[in-house]
């Protein structure tokens, strides 16, 4: 090839890539909304438990409301789902992601792919247990272990003036997930100084209602003497008690129920006595993540992690609440 021919051929080439944007500083992929909204590509964990539910609502109508155009994906629970939906939206440039890692290993890859196509990512509700904290620009979300403890403090008061051994049982979240893990390690950082409190079975239930059951039920079966069940959220809850009462028991009475969540269903169950004692998480995260991530999409610095605020429910409470719980 003659020397002019390439000198062109490289000319053209160059011009290409400065059009094409290649390697451009600054800011995330370029909106890809005709009206230039912000688009944000979220990816969910799934549809398992009416706390998922009513975040989902939280996201969609908050997105609505901010005027950001939300690309939404429900990964039913697989975390090779998020991969491909969060590689989907590197694909169509979005101007930001945000989603709630299913489990809390496996990010970095592509996390770095949407850090080197320089669209900032957002984590809503579960952590990462990623050593590169620059691969996400915030964490929004429960403190999982304070939900743990919480727990557990309501147990350890409610039985200070029992000394016989007290036998729990223990329904976990979805394996390797965030709050699975820390929602376990809180309550065991509270109970561990005391003997009498004993985990005689601990297993999961992957946050769903039916899982639940069935494992309560394998509970029930294999331990005569259960005096507390803590699950890890509502739903696993609801589902023991239609266990517990299966097996000729009360809930709430004959086993003493805590869960974390404060859902509608599960506050029902609190006022009318089958859960003794609910430790809120709260779901309604959209507003949160819609201003993050206009900050974050117009440059602005933004704190890495923000903690929900939220609280707890006795039977009381509980009573008193329901009529303007919003989920
Ligand atoms: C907690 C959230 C958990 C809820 C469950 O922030 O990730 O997942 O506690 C839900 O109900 O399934």
């Amino acid at each position: 090839m003659s020397k002019r021919i390439s000198s062109k051929l490289i000319a053209i080439v160059a011009a290409a890539l400065v059009l094409s944007g290649c390697g451009s500083e600054g800011g995330g992929g370029g909106s890809t909304a005709d009206d230039g909204k912000i688009t944000m590509g979220f990816s969910q964990v799934g549809a398992e438990s009416g706390w998922r539910t009513a975040n989902t609502k939280s996201i969609q109508e908050a997105a609505k409301a901010a005027g950001i155009e939300l690309k939404f994906s429900d990964a039913q629970q697989k975390q090779e789902n998020q991969i491909k939906a969060i590689r989907s939206f590197i694909q169509q440039r979005v101007d930001v992601i945000a989603f709630s890692p299913v489990v809390e290993s496996g990010w970095d890859t592509v996390l770095r792919e949407a850090k080197n196509a320089n669209i900032p990512v957002i984590l809503t509700d579960r952590a990462v247990d990623s050593q590169d904290t620059t691969l996400y620009k915030a964490f929004l979300g429960s403190d999982f272990v304070e939900e743990g403890r919480r727990a557990a403090r309501w147990l350890v008061e409610e039985y200070k003036d029992v000394d016989e051994t007290v036998n729990i049982v223990e329904l976990q979240g979805t394996t390797g997930s965030a709050p699975a893990n820390d929602r376990k390690a809180g309550f065991e950082e509270i109970i561990k100084d005391d003997p009498k409190f004993k985990i005689i079975a601990s297993q999961t239930g992957d946050f769903t209602r039916a899982k639940g059951k069935e494992v309560m039920e394998a509970f029930l079966k294999s331990n005569p003497d259960i005096d507390v069940l803590y699950a890890h959220n509502d739903d696993m809850g609801l589902g023991a008690i239609e266990a517990i009462e299966g097996a000729g028991k009360v809930p709430g009475k004959d086993i003493k129920i805590i869960t974390i969540d404060a859902v509608r269903d599960g506050m029902q169950a609190l006022a009318d006595g089958k859960i003794n004692f609910i430790v809120e998480c709260s779901p309604l995260l959209g507003p949160q993540l819609m201003d993050l991530a206009k900050k974050v999409v117009n440059g602005e610095e933004v704190p890495q992690r923000v903690v929900t605020e939220e609280t707890t429910f006795t039977q009381e409470q509980a009573k008193e609440a329901l009529p303007s719980r919003q989920y």
